[in-house]
C-alpha cells in the first residue's frame, strides 16, 4: 500500500488571489512579510476588500487542476522520504516493540506470568497509556496459549494495535461545502499554524482557493507568522490588528470567503490551556459567531495535539471535545522525542478520529494518518 504523504511541489502552488486590499498580505515576499508591520485595520475594510476582490473577479484556481476531495487527493501521493522519517521518529518505541520483546524471550518458549508483567511494562514505557495498556494485555493473556516465541507476540500485538483504528469513526469530508470551514484548535505551540499552512499549501496545489483568518490576535508576531504561511501557501489572508476580537476576525473570514469564492477557511486560533475556563469561553464564542455568519460551520474542528506531551494530550483532547465538539486530530511531532505509543492511546480512548500526523516543521511534513503504515513503521 502506497503511504499517503504531503510532497513538495513549489511550482504548482497556485498564485493568491489579487486584491489591492491590506488585508490579503498573501503577496508579500518571505522576508518582507517577517519584517512587515502589521497592517492593521478594521472588519469593515476587511469586508470591502474581500467585495473589491470578487468584483475583480479573479481567481486562484489554475485552470485543469483536480478539485476532487482532500482525502482522495492525499491518497496519490506517496514519497519515501516522509516513511522514512517517521519510522526514524518512532526509532525509541519500535526498539521497545521489537528489541526489547525479543530479549523477554530470551531462554523461554511460553508466555509466563513474569513476562506478561514485563511486557505491561515495555506497553507504558512506549507511552501508551495505563488502560489502554490493561486492554491490550487482557486480549495478550487469553491468546498466551498459542504464542510461542517473539515473533508471534508481536504478530498479536500489532493485530491488537489495528484493531483499536478499525473502530475509530471517520472524519467528515469537504467535498460538498463551499466555503468548507476549518477550525484549528488546540494548547500553545503545538503546530497549530504550522499545520494551517501545510494544508493551505495542499489545497492550493489541488486547485483549492484557500483562505486563513488570523484569529490569533493575542501572542505578538502571530499575524505575520501566519501571514508567511499564507504568503508560501498561495493562500489569501484576512487579519485585524493585534488584540483585536478573534471572533470578529473569524466572522469576516467567512464573510470574504463566500464573497470570493473560496473552497477552503482555515480560521487559525490562539494557542489555550484547556483549563483555563475564561480562554475556552472565548473559543466557544468564536465558534458560535463561525455559524452566525455561515450555518454549520465551522464543519470541522481540527484539534492539533503535541506527541511529545505524551499522556497529557488526552485530557487536552477531552476538554476540547466537551468544548467544542472535535471532528479530528492532527497530532504533530512524531518525528520528536515523542513515543509512538501515544498514538494508540489515542485511538483507542478518544471517539475521534486521527487525521493528520506532522512528521517536521516542512510545508510537506504533513500526512493523513494510515493505520496499516503506522503499524509498519512501529514494528
Ligand atoms: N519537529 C516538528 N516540529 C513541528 C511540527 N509541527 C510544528 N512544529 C514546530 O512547532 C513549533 C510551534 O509551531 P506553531 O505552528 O507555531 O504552533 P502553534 O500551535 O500555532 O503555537 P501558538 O500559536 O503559539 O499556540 C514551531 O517551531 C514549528 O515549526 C512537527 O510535526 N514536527
Ligand atoms: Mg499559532
Amino acid at each position: 500500500m502506497a503511504f499517503k504523504w504531503f510532497k513538495k511541489k513549489k511550482d504548482d502552488v497556485a498564485p493568491p488571489a489579487e486584491t489591492d486590499a491590506a488585508s490579503v498580505d498573501a503577496g508579500l515576499p518571505e522576508e518582507a512579510a517577517a519584517e512587515a508591520p502589521v497592517a492593521a485595520h478594521t472588519r469593515e475594510e476587511d469586508i470591502t476588500a474581500a467585495e473589491a476582490a470578487d468584483e475583480s473577479g479573479t481567481d486562484s484556481v489554475p485552470a485543469g487542476e483536480d478539485s476532487s476531495s482532500d482525502v482522495q487527493a492525499l491518497s496519490e501521493n506517496g514519497g519515501s522520504g516522509l516513511f522514512a522519517r517517521l519510522k526514524s521518529g518512532l526509532s525509541k518505541t519500535r526498539k521497545i516493540l521489537t528489541t526489547d520483546i525479543d530479549e523477554l524471550f530470551l531462554g523461554k518458549k511460553i508466555v509466563d506470568d513474569d513476562m506478561i508483567e514485563d511486557l505491561e511494562e515495555l506497553l507504558i514505557t512506549a507511552d501508551m497509556g495505563v488502560q489502554t495498556t490493561m486492554d491490550i494485555m487482557e486480549r495478550i493473556s487469553g491468546k498466551r496459549s498459542r504464542i510461542s516465541g517473539a515473533g508471534e507476540l508481536k504478530r498479536v500485538l500489532k493485530e491488537e494495535i489495528l484493531a483499536y483504528f478499525d473502530t475509530v469513526p471517520d472524519a467528515p469530508s469537504d467535498s460538498a461545502i463551499q466555503p468548507h470551514v476549518v477550525m484549528v484548535v488546540g494548547v500553545n505551540g503545538v503546530g497549530k499554524t504550522t499545520t494551517i499552512g501545510k494544508l493551505a499549501a495542499h489545497q492550493s496545489r489541488r486547485g483549492k482557493k484557500v483562505l486563513i483568518a488570523a484569529a490569533d490576535t493575542f501572542r505578538a508576531a502571530a499575524i505575520e507568522q501566519v501571514a508567511i504561511w499564507a504568503e508560501r501557501a498561495g493562500a489569501d489572508i484576512v487579519r485585524h490588528k493585534d488584540n483585536a476580537d478573534p471572533a470578529a476576525v473569524a466572522y469576516d473570514g467567512i464573510e470574504a470567503a463566500i464573497s470570493r469564492g473560496v473552497d477552503t477557511v482555515f480560521v487559525d486560533t490562539a494557542g489555550r490551556l484547556h483549563t483555563k475556563v475564561n480562554l475556552m469561553e472565548e473559543i466557544k464564542k468564536i465558534q458560535r459567531t463561525l455559524a452566525k455568519r455561515l450555518p454549520d460551520a465551522p464543519h470541522e474542528v481540527l484539534l492539533v495535539l503535541d506527541a511529545t506531551t505524551g499522556q497529557n494530550a488526552l485530557s487536552q483532547a477531552k476538554m476540547f471535545n466537551d468544548a467544542l465538539g472535535v471532528t479530528g486530530i492532527a497530532l504533530t511531532k512524531l518525528d520528536g522525542t515523542a513515543k509512538g505509543g501515544i498514538v494508540i492511546s489515542i485511538c483507542s480512548s478518544l471517539n475521534i478520529p486521527l487525521k493528520y500526523i506532522g512528521v517536521g516543521e516542512g510545508m510537506e511534513d504533513l500526512q493523513i494518518f494510515d493505520p496499516q503504515q503506522f503499524v509498519e513503521a512501529l514494528f
